[in-house]
Parts: structure tokens; C-alpha cells; sequence
């Protein structure tokens, strides 16, 4: 099916100009799709759920939907725009938040947010401490939303104890025929089992609270707006579950203090920046300080290396596994992409001393 016979699916006023496909994202098929309306120009987003990882897209959107409703509803009391801080989900004709195509396909379509950009990764110390804001500011808004109404849209995803064992596994059946390329990998990971158990092991003893959660805290998930780089929307909410916010926040210093991206081949670049981890703690501290118990920030800096291990066990798994979940530009994708987080890992492992008085200082 054409993107242009999906958009008028939706309730969408006006004209189909053009569609676009952006390349954002390795899980998810996204386009920009361009209408006139009224001699408007309107942009809407069309997204194609994966349903390969998303297994129930009807409660994917009904978690979006609950999620932004609440946070309509906070803003709302805060005085605050909810035009451009919320995204908009547009309504197709059945009435439901998404269209199921011929093929089985789920659709959903939300209105673009005029003049926002995303950075992938941004240098601009400004545009980190907003991300870190916009990440904090998201999970305080939501700190008193019941999370077990949540449907939990990938059943154990941030269960780093179980990915680990899932990891163990595969190698054991190596079905691509790959164990034997992985060796250091797998040894170096093994050492680190127990270090990448211990957040599973303090909520599984009651430590720390459930509470909802982002799960795909990247810098790229954040919209800015164009012209003052204020951070506007979090965005990206397929994986919005019950957690804990010690994953959120090592998964945004993950990606965004890190000096490459997250598939680098040459391992000399794989470096933090302490100035870019500096500015998004900061930020997220100063909107979650409020919300944390000792405990939760304690938590915080063993998020980061827990959640880099769990990613690097996860693209060695896929890797071993053949490639059958997140999308690959090249034959051994998956094995760099794990190479260079068991590289970052070793990172803030040397830095971890650094990072845990950091968080520290802003409490
Ligand atoms: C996937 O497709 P994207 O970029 O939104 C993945 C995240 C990983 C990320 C790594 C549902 O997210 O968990 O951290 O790739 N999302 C899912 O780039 O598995
Ligand atoms: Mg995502």
C-alpha cells in the first residue's frame, strides 16, 4: 500500500503533497508526509509499527495514549502549551489511533511539531542539558501515574539478568554459526554478569520503585525547537513501560556522552565526554530531584553501565542469533554495535569513581 492511501485512512484535512521516508530509528518504518490545507502547509508523521518487536500495537497505542493524556492533563494545570510539548495523535476513520492495513499492517499517524529538529549527536552543551531537562521533566510528570495500568509493550526488556542468560544461550546453540568470532566478547561479558544482575537483583528485593519509564532514552528522541534549541517534546513512546529510572537515565548517558556513534569500527574514538555527561546530569537531575528516593539515586550511575552491557548483550545475541531483530546496514553490524558498547562500558567503568560524585553534586 502506497503511504499516500494510508494517510487518507486518517482523519488528516487537506491535500497529499509528498511523503518522505526518514531514516531515524532501527526498529520502526517512519515517513514525513507534506499536505496543504487551507494554503497551509501541514506535516504529519505516518509510522509502520514493527510488529516483529512489538507484538500487540493495539496496546502499544493504548499506553501512548494514556501516557499523553497525562501529560496533557499535568501540563495543562502547569499553565504550560500543550501545542508543541505533547505529540498528537491523529484519529483514522474507525476512530481508533491507528489503521490495520490489508496485509495486516498496524499504522499511526501524528501530527509533525512545526519548526522542532532532533540531534543525533549533539556537541552544543545547551541542547544536552535541555535533553537531560526534557528526559526529567518526562519522568517527574509521571511519577504518579499508576504504572501497572501499563501494558508491558516488550515483555522483559530492560530484565538484564534474563538478556544476559538469553545471550548465554544462543551462544550455546549458535545457530548462525558465529560462537567462534565472539569468544572475548562473550568472556569479557561473563566477567560482568553479576555487576549487570545487581539492578534486577535490588528490584526483585523491593529497592527500588516501579515507575513508569521511557525505555529509549536518546538524545534523539527529544524534539528542539529549531530557532532557540529549548527542548519541546519527548517523543518515540512505543516502549513506555513499568521501570525503573535508573535504565532511563544510563540509557540517555549512554548515547549521549558518548564520543562516536553507537556502531563506531575503530574502538580508539569510543571515549565519554565528561563536559556532555556533566550537562544532561544536570539537567535531569534538577527536574527529578524531587521525585527520588536515596536509594533511586544511588542507582543511578550503575544504570549506565548495566543498561551499556544489556545493549552490547543484546546486539552480540542478535548477531549470534543471525540478525532476526534490529535492522543491519552491513553483514557484521550487529558485532561492531556490541564491540563499541563493550568498549563504552569499560568507559564508565574507568570514569565510574568521576561520574557517581557528579551525580552527587547536583542532588
Ligand atoms: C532500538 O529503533 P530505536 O532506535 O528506537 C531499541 C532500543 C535500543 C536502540 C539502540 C524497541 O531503538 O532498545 O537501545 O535501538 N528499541 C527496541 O539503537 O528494541
Ligand atoms: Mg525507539
Amino acid at each position: 500500500m502506497e503511504i499516500k492511501d494510508i494517510c487518507s485512512k486518517f482523519k488528516i484535512k487537506g491535500k497529499f503533497i509528498k511523503a518522505k521516508m526518514l531514516n531515524s530509528g532501527i526498529i520502526n518504518n517512519t515517513y514525513k508526509v507534506y499536505f496543504q490545507n487551507n494554503d497551509k502547509d501541514e506535516q504529519y508523521i505516518i509510522q509502520r509499527i514493527n510488529q516483529n518487536v512489538f507484538k500487540k500495537p493495539a496496546l502499544v497505542m493504548q499506553n501512548i495514549l494514556s501516557i499523553s493524556q497525562h501529560l496533557i492533563n499535568k501540563l495543562k494545570k502547569l499553565d504550560a502549551s500543550i501545542d508543541r510539548t505533547v505529540l498528537h495523535y491523529m484519529l483514522a476513520d474507525n476512530n481508533y489511533a491507528y489503521y490495520t492495513d490489508e496485509e495486516g499492517e498496524y499504522w499511526r499517524c501524528y501530527r509533525f511539531i512545526n519548526d522542532s529538529v532532533t540531534y543525533n549527536n549533539p556537541d552544543d552543551l545547551f541542547i544536552i542539558e535541555e535533553a537531560g531537562k526534557a528526559f526529567g521533566q518526562f519522568q517527574s510528570l509521571l511519577c504518579d501515574f499508576d504504572a501497572t495500568t501499563l501494558h508491558e509493550s516488550i515483555p522483559d526488556f530492560h530484565n538484564t539478568k534474563l538478556r544476559f542468560t538469553r545471550l548465554f544461550e544462543s551462544y550455546d546453540l549458535d545457530v548462525a554459526q558465529r560462537a567462534g568470532e565472539v569468544q572475548a566478547e562473550i568472556e569479557y561479558l561473563r566477567s560482568r554478569q553479576e555487576l549487570a544482575s545487581s539492578l534486577c537483583n535490588k528490584i526483585e528485593n523491593k529497592l527500588l520503585p516501579i515507575k513508569v519509564t521511557h525505555n529509549d532514552t536518546k538524545c534523539n528522541n527529544v524534539l528542539f525547537d529549531q530557532d532557540t534549541n529549548q527542548a519541546l517534546a519527548v517523543i518515540d513512546l512505543d516502549t513506555v513501560m513499568p521501570g525503573i529510572v535508573a535504565y532511563d537515565y544510563g540509557d540517555a548517558i549512554r548515547c549521549v556522552a558518548a564520543t562516536c556513534e553507537e556502531d563506531e569500527t575503530d574502538l580508539n574514538k569510543v571515549k565519554i565526554n565528561m563536559s556532555k555527561f556533566n550537562a544532561f546530569t544536570k539537567g535531569f537531575v534538577s527536574k527529578v530531584k524531587n521525585t527520588l528516593s536515596n536509594e533511586e539515586f544511588d542507582s543511578l550511575s550503575d544504570g549506565i553501565i548495566v543498561i551499556t552491557l544489556e545493549l552490547a548483550s543484546r546486539f552480540l545475541k542478535d548477531y549470534l542469533d543471525g540478525d532476526i531483530y534490529f535492522k543491519i546496514k552491513y553483514q557484521d553490524h550487529n558485532l561492531v554495535r556490541a564491540r563499541c558498547q563493550i568498549e563504552l562500558a569499560k568507559e564508565f567503568e574507568r570514569h565510574f569513581d568521576e561520574i557517581k560524585k557528579t551525580i552527587e553534586s547536583y542532588k
